[in-house]
């Protein structure tokens, strides 16, 4: 049978009620892509793997959750569905309601929000809303307004988001033949850390896969459970992962926790230079994306991490196609040159 999605390939793990009606973009699927280099650069003697998720139908890992949660309210024949979103979750639920006929509402904080994501829910023909606040005051927002009106909320609080988010974790076991020793990778929402630490805990108890400990990664602009507190104005060029008050922290401290991980916290320099190391090995990721190995590498150089004979995989959440912006604006600009060969000669050769 050709490849119909992550609810048709992982239906039998994933707690989904039976009026759930698939609606599909063949999400999932996404390569573990080796990073040779980044291993060496990081001590060598061990193996490190890119999972992109950046390669699902929307750019990025919200495909997985979105279909189930989408699905699920397909089957109970909801008409409209609503998210908060500093810009994945908006152009996934924009495409997945697209896809099931629904009517999608996103709230966004002003000018906080990059290009392609932007672009994605327009596109796909959602009601893009900007507040003037951050990603919490907007959570908070659509909470309230789902409550009230008879639409969906489709953020990660929808329970069928991290049934169908945990199917990445599922994906490593089966591609690598058990649960790598550390996974890495950002953390915002904490939907996403919740959702792997479910689904390698189901898939052990049921296939002996065993379980990674898990590093989870902030900003430091944007770092409250580093910090033990809510940040009332987050800041980071991580746009993705500007979230101070995490709906799901406290699991997400559990998670780091109870798998014998931890969270921490790399700065904004520090992404940005694993988002080049990434993109010089063939794997562009928008930044946050990047925040995963940042802080591999950055345990690494503190001493705090020993990779010798370890297999570690960092979840790149969102393609570089996604925040085109940040590439203009903090690597190098083309050269501008008259078009003669003499002048292009002189470029070249310099
Ligand atoms: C690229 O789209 O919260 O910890 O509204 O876009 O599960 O929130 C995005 C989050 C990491 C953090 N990487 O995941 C949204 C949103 C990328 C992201 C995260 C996000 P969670």
């Amino acid at each position: 049978m050709p490849y119909a999605g992550v609810i048709q390939r992982y239906r039998a793990y994933m707690d989904l009620p039976d009026h759930t009606r698939p609606i599909t973009l063949l999400e999932g699927a996404t390569p573990l892509i080796p990073l040779p280099r980044l291993a060496q650069d990081l001590g060598g003697e061990c193996e490190i793997y890119a999972k992109f998720e950046g390669l699902n139908p929307t750019g990025s890992f919200k495909d997985r959750g979105m279909t189930a949660a989408i699905s699920e309210c397909a089957g109970r024949g909801v008409q409209a569905v609503i998210c908060a979103s500093t810009g994945n979750t908006a152009a996934s639920a924009a495409a997945y309601a697209a896809r099931a006929g629904q009517r999608c509402i996103v709230l966004i904080p002003q000018g906080k929000v990059a290009a392609g994501k932007l672009a994605g829910a327009v596109a796909y023909g959602a009601q893009v809303i900007q507040i003037d606040g951050s990603f919490d005051d907007a959570l908070t927002l659509v909470v309230s307004l789902s409550q009230k009106y008879p639409i969906a909320l489709v953020n990660s609080l929808n329970p069928y988001r991290l049934e169908g988010q945990k199917t990445a974790a599922f994906e490593i076991c089966d591609d690598l033949g058990a649960a790598p020793d550390w996974l890495c990778l950002p953390v915002g929402n904490a939907g996403n850390i919740t959702s792997y630490w479910m689904g390698f805990q189901q898939y052990d108890s049921l296939k002996h896969t065993g379980r990674p400990r898990i590093l989870g990664v902030q900003a430091a602009g944007s770092a409250p459970l580093v910090l033990g507190r809510p940040v009332e104005k987050p800041e980071t060029v991580a746009t993705a992962i500007r979230i101070g008050r995490p709906a799901r922290g406290e699991q997400a401290l559990e998670a780091a926790e109870q798998s014998g991980g931890r969270i921490i916290a790399v700065s904004d320099d520090d992404i940005l230079a694993m988002q080049r190391r990434l993109a010089a090995e063939g794997v562009w990721v928008e930044p946050a994306s990047a925040a995963g190995l940042a802080g591999l590498a950055q345990q690494v150089q503190a001493g705090q991490f020993d990779v010798r004979g370890k297999r570690i995989v960092g979840i790149c959440t969102g393609h570089g196609l996604k925040d085109p912006e940040i590439i203009a604006k903090t690597m190098d600009k083309p050269l501008l040159v008259t078009p003669t060969l003499e002048a292009l000669a002189e470029v070249i050769n310099r």
